[in-house]
């Protein structure tokens, strides 16, 4: 199966992640993307012109990361990372939820800024002022309170967590947002996750991404 996308979105690094914890990450090509956001060799395969997306061997495409996540937690052995009793499947659920939602819409004008050079004053300072800080206090407000973000072990929950760090504490970091101040199970979950092998190996993997993008911009600047 091959994984269309890039490593700096947080929704294409939740299914690495997934495969990472279940040791399956051979079995996932990592194949890029078929063009550039736009395109229509991307449209053609997914007519959101999204990442991530799936394709499977008989010619099927799944999109949406949450989506390909609980494929991969469903098809690769190792252990199952969606909680067994439904209320800890619904919030495991609802982390992705937040992220997708309330979160990530609210990173994208940030992001930009740096990826593709674009200024959108007005969704910048929306995302700052309120975009942001709501989405993080929904996060504290749904977080056991432990190392884990559900339950008492390893979940899609954190899978769904962990790549957005990178965006709050490396890549969009100097927009000032402190993830931490007044949340201290936000602080507590990430003290206890911060240097695991999987969030090292999951930053290493958006840094390289990063610098990979930066370098084609400044490519074609
Ligand atoms: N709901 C989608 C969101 C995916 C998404 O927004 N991906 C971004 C990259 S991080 C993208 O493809 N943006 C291209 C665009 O919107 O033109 C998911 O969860 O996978």
């Amino acid at each position: 199966m091959r994984l269309r996308g890039v490593s700096l979105s947080p929704y294409y690094e939740r299914a690495l992640i997934v495969a990472d914890v279940k040791g399956a990450l051979e079995k996932v090509e990592e194949a890029g993307m078929p063009g550039p956001f736009g395109s229509d060799a991307l449209k053609s395969e997914n007519p959101t012109g999204k990442i991530p997306y799936l394709l499977l061997d008989d010619g099927t495409m799944l999109p949406e990361g949450q989506v390909i996540a609980e494929y991969f937690n469903d098809v690769f052995d190792g252990p199952d990372l969606m909680p067994a009793d439904a209320l800890g499947a619904a919030r495991a659920r609802l982390f992705g939820r937040i992220i997708d939602l309330y979160l990530g819409i609210h990173t994208t004008p940030l992001a930009r800024t740096i990826t593709r050079g674009t200024r959108d004053e007005a969704a910048i300072e929306a995302a700052l002022s309120t975009g942001i800080p709501m989405a993080m206090d929904l996060i504290e407000r749904n977080l056991a309170g432990g190392a884990y973000a559900v339950g008492d072990r390893f979940s899609l929950a954190d899978a769904a967590l962990i790549p957005p760090m990178f965006h709050l504490t490396v890549f969009l970091a100097h927009f000032d947002i402190k993830p931490f101040d007044g949340r201290p199970k936000f602080a507590a979950w990430w003290d206890a996750n911060r240097d695991t092998d999987v969030v090292q190996r999951c930053f290493a993997r958006m840094q390289k991404s990063l610098d990979f993008i930066l370098s084609l911009r400044k490519a074609a600047q």
